[in-house]
């Protein structure tokens, strides 16, 4: 065997024996990957967050592997479980609150483009909030400052930068700032609706609030901008043809059509 040839079979030794470690050197790798879900699992996660009013998703803070998944249940008290793939185990749980959870949601109260809080909306007429990173409760509204919350959503109402929380509270919609957890205003007008969203429906750059009673309020005086029959139980706003605007969303609990208005042009889209 000449130089050339065993230089050739060391060679060959060497990516014999590279051939066989790479799986072990990538070994922690593959398993750290694990830890994430499948998508099948996020999208099981997501489905059952997005359609129940007493589960919140949101991601872990630090970038880890895996998602959260807040739940609200009847016996009083708030609970962060870690999903992960192949684990779920509860990392935090709430004193009992006053009343039941009916409402959770996830928020980025001070507009940083981050996730930062978990509100609780509970049948106590209550709203708590904690801050998402070590579930420190942040605000809670004093006992007795409303006697009926039936709906509460967050959003940017007004010139500060923070988002406001919006509810629906004794009739009226009240906003309450996200940072200071100051009451910053409150409608006269009475609303008997149970679901609030936010958006500028109308392009106009100003905020309104639509509510499922069927009514577009005007989010700095409070009045009616627009109003249709009342809407089915269920409102969303999304822009659906892509024209900058938000549409109205509608539907019933369990059966039924779907409705979009458009409020920019004081219409149902009629999709012809
Ligand atoms: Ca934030
Ligand atoms: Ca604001
Ligand atoms: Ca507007
Ligand atoms: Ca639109």
């Amino acid at each position: 065997m000449n130089c050339r040839q065993r230089m050739s079979r060391s060679l060959t030794i060497c990516l014999t024996m590279l051939a066989v470690l790479l799986p072990v050197l990538l070994a922690p790798a593959t398993a750290s990957a694990q830890n994430e879900l499948t998508y099948s699992q996020y999208r099981t996660l997501a489905w059952a967050a997005h359609r129940m009013d007493h589960l919140a998703m949101f991601e872990p803070l630090q970038g880890e592997s895996g998602m959260l998944l807040a739940l609200g249940e009847r016996f009083g008290t708030v609970q962060v479980f870690k999903h992960d793939g192949d684990s779920v185990k509860r990392v935090w749980k709430s004193i009992h609150l006053s009343g039941i959870p009916e409402e959770l949601l996830v928020a980025d109260l001070d507009s940083d483009g981050f996730d930062d809080a978990l509100l609780c909306r509970t049948s106590g007429s209550k709203v708590y909030v904690w801050g998402l990173e070590n579930f420190d409760l942040i605000w809670e509204s004093l006992s007795g400052e409303y006697q009926s919350i039936v709906g509460f959503t967050t959003a940017n109402m007004d010139d500060s930068p923070e988002q406001e929380i919006v509810l629906l509270a004794d009739n009226h919609i009240t906003y309450v700032d996200g940072v200071t957890f100051n009451r910053k205003f409150t409608t006269t007008g009475e609303y008997t609706a149970t679901i609030v969203r936010c958006g500028d429906v109308d392009g106009d750059g100003r905020v309104e609030i639509v509510l499922n009673s069927g009514q577009v309020v005007d989010s700095v005086t409070g009045e009616i901008e627009w109003e249709d029959e009342p809407f089915f139980s269920r409102i969303e706003l999304l822009d659906i043809d892509g024209d900058g605007m938000p549409e109205i969303l509608t539907e019933g609990e369990i059966s039924g059509a779907l409705k979009v208005f458009d409020v920019d042009f004081r219409s149902e889209v009629r999709f012809q």
